[in-house]
């Protein structure tokens, strides 16, 4: 049958929806949590790399100080639930990484959000200065620290799983290659 003039267009948003929708009947393997909702904007590039890689993952608001009985659900309950890594993002004080790794042993990334007062230097100073004994390791503040959390995640996922450790070489290849094919005007 011939081709029409949409159909590529049409055959890659439903290759699209069709990766989507099996991502979704995966097996979560990260959580990707944040403080508040006005944190998506940001932890949205998150979610999306991670959607890049075809890793099944689940984002939710939950805030350590608003809602903290809820944060230590989710984080008590997260291993056994498959879970592989956590990302925590926040802004402010509130350090939500922190406290999700305190009731958990998965690795918990996280995420400084640029705030209003300090533009993100509180954000990343909770976040960072964790006493010893339970770590939170620490990405950049906003979006490129929610692009590399995810990044991250999918390297330890990657550990155990070969088809993630090669879709890793690709990217970092086609990272390169955009590189060198820069020609400035
Ligand atoms: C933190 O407080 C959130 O992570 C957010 O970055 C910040 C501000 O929250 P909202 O007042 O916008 O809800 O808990």
């Amino acid at each position: 049958m011939a081709r029409k003039k949409g159909d590529v267009k049409s055959d890659k948003k439903t290759t699209k929806r069709n990766q989507q929708s099996a991502i979704s009947n995966q097996q979560s393997l990260v959580g990707i949590i944040m403080g508040s909702q006005s944190d998506w904007d940001t932890m949205k590039n998150a979610s999306d790399t991670l959607t890049q890689f075809g890793v099944a993952h689940e984002c939710k608001v939950i805030s350590a100080h608003r809602s903290p009985s809820l944060a230590s659900e989710f984080a008590s309950t997260a291993e056994k639930k498959g879970f592989e890594v956590i990302i925590g993002a926040a802004g402010g004080a509130a350090h939500l990484a922190g406290v999700l790794a305190a009731h958990t042993t998965l690795p918990v990334l996280g995420v400084p959000m640029r705030s209003e007062a300090l533009n993100g230097l509180d954000s990343l100073l909770s976040t960072v200065q964790m006493p010893g004994g339970i770590p939170v390791a620490t990405l950049a503040i906003g979006k490129p620290g929610a692009v590399n959390a995810a990044l991250f995640a999918v390297a330890i996922l990657a550990n155990s799983r070969p088809e993630l450790r090669e879709k890793l070489h690709r990217f970092r290849e086609a990272q390169e290659a955009k590189i060198r094919a820069t020609v400035l005007t």
